[in-house]
């Protein structure tokens, strides 16, 4: 697979093989963040993630502004939150509460064995509509990339008392 695309210095593309190469058209520094999973057995999931920097070579011109990179932030749905309980330690989503830099992405990896959902928004006033997993079912995942700074209340849908926010700088 390859992606020649002048137009577009990011994006997020998934393939599948076993090598990965990286270059670019200018001499400037950028960053590549690939995660690797891999299914070790029936409905377990491993996953690797590292992010390296690619340098290239010197130019007489530098970089003026250098943005943060973007990083991708994990947070569990822990076992056991389909009953209630959780919420009395704030830990129906581990962690419940993050804060992130626009152009991140948060990664909710469901280890517990119930579906759930992660739904922007609040019990009390339902979804935002900004983001919404749907059903994320057991050892499955969800991503969503915050590109607006803002605080971002969430939910999962099927038990109102799994709450977790997101404040994105
Ligand atoms: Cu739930």
């Amino acid at each position: 697979m390859t992606f020649v695309d002048p137009d577009n210095a990011m994006g997020s593309w998934e393939f599948s093989g076993n090598a990965l190469a990286v270059h670019t058209m200018h001499t400037n520094q950028f960053t590549v963040s690939y995660s690797v999973s891999a299914t070790a057995t029936a409905g377990e999931t491993v996953e690797l993630e590292e992010e390296i920097m690619m340098e290239g070579k010197e130019t007489m011109m530098e970089e003026e502004t250098m943005m943060a990179e973007p990083t991708t932030i994990h947070v569990e749905i822990p076992v056991g939150t389909s009953v209630p309980g959780c919420e009395e330690t704030n830990s129906c989503f581990s962690p419940a509460d993050i804060t992130i830099n626009a152009g991140d992405t948060v990664h909710w990896m469901n280890v517990d064995t119930a579906a759930h959902t992660v739904t922007g928004g609040s019990p009390a006033d339902g979804p935002s509509g900004v983001f919404d997993s749907s059903l994320v079912m057991a050892a499955a995942t969800y991503e969503f990339t915050f590109d607006e700074a803002g605080g971002y209340d969430y939910f999962c849908m099927v038990h109102p008392w799994m709450l977790g926010s997101v404040t994105v700088n």
